[in-house]
């Protein structure tokens, strides 16, 4: 091994050293990717901390130290929205905790050009049992005047419209993915230094694979060609895997190959997964690691028109030829008078 490959890169110096790659960067951009950074890992120190959550005291309640002890995903929504607010390069945000957009004011006389979309703590009903939950986030370039406020136009955009997006994975590690359209990136937290280190450069996914990632427990409620093709995956001894926090499936099939899977069901007509906030940034990732994503009406995600902020969607994303495979079982069976 030579010894540029020993060299550590963080989060920080990888950030910069694209900017510099980019003759028309401001930095503005670069400080709003170092605040996500900053805010995962505050997310992360709590996330490690919520199996002390008995000792510490129970969300809602006060603690030993009078303080309210708030719920997980609030706090990670505060967290990042304040951090997000700081350096005044995001003029404003919506979340998957709010219901409406957020405003953020400018700090001094910046004239902020982004708006982020996030799922601050993705998977939450999983925080209780230990089992890993995920940050989700992706980056438009403000459309309205930078001299007025943020206008509902900067969020309702397809997701090719994106400049990026990513994911963090607070798992056995934690992992910040994320891209800005010239492929992705992966970074692991080294706790002894406190910072991201570059681990995963330049990630594609497989093109084939053998895991599929669905709440079979729906499977009654599904339309008839998804019960096809998941037959299909079932008489192919393929894989089931499914943990209920869609970043960590999805990171799985990243690396492992796979498809993901979240139809309509009676209940969902239009999918659960919300679009803005999960659907679109999980797409561009997907893409950009060389996958499709899809809706079970095998609409491309990333195309789809948004007209209300938690607009929601069915989704099956993953490696291409296992998403090819599912699109000819929806071709066959889509027609079909059920
Ligand atoms: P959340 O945003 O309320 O956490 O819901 C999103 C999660 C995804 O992470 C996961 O894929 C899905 O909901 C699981 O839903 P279900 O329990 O219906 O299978
Ligand atoms: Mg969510």
């Amino acid at each position: 091994m030579n010894q540029m490959q020993d060299k550590i890169v963080t989060l920080d110096e990888f950030i910069i050293k694209s900017e510099k790659e980019n003759p028309n960067s401001s930095g503005s951009f670069t400080r709003l990717l170092r605040d996500i950074g900053i805010a995962a890992k505050i997310v992360n120190r709590e996330v490690n901390r919520a199996g002390l959550v008995n000792i510490l005291g129970v969300a809602g309640s006060t603690n030993t130290t009078g303080d309210e002890v708030q719920k997980l995903d609030i706090f990670a929504n505060n967290k990042f929205i304040e951090t997000l607010s700081y350096s005044g390069e995001v003029c404003g945000i919506a979340s998957e905790e709010n219901q409406e957009i957020i405003e953020v004011k400018p700090v001094g006389k910046k004239k902020a050009q982004y708006v982020v979309v996030m799922d601050p703590l993705d998977g939450s009903s999983n925080i209780d049992v230990n089992v890993s939950v995920g940050t989700i986030f992706g980056i438009f370039k403000r459309k309205s005047s930078p001299d007025g406020p943020v206008q509902m136009e900067d969020f309702l955009r397809k997701g090719t419209e994106m400049v990026a997006a990513g994911y963090v994975l607070y798992g056995t590690s934690t992992l910040l993915v994320y891209s800005t359209g010239k492929g992705v990136n992966g970074f692991t937290l080294d706790p002894s230094i406190g910072e991201f280190c570059l681990s995963h450069r330049d990630i594609k996914m497989p093109a084939a694979g053998n895991y599929y990632s669905v709440n079979q427990g729906y499977y009654l409620k599904f339309d008839l060609e998804m019960r096809r093709y998941i037959d299909h995956c079932s008489d192919l001894n393929y894989r089931l895997r499914y943990i209920g926090s869609m970043v960590s499936d999805i990171h799985r099939i990243m690396f492992q190959g796979g498809i993901f899977l979240y139809p309509n069901t009676r209940k969902y007509p239009k999918g659960k997964l919300r679009l803005l906030y999960e659907c679109f940034p999980m797409a561009y990732i997907i893409e950009q690691a060389g996958g499709t994503a899809l809706t079970c009406k095998l609409e491309r995600i990333m195309d789809l028109e948004i007209f209300t902020l938690h607009q929601t969607s069915s989704i099956a994303m993953g490696s291409k030829d296992m998403v090819r495979d599912m699109k000819e079982f929806v071709e066959r069976y889509g027609a079909v008078i059920q």
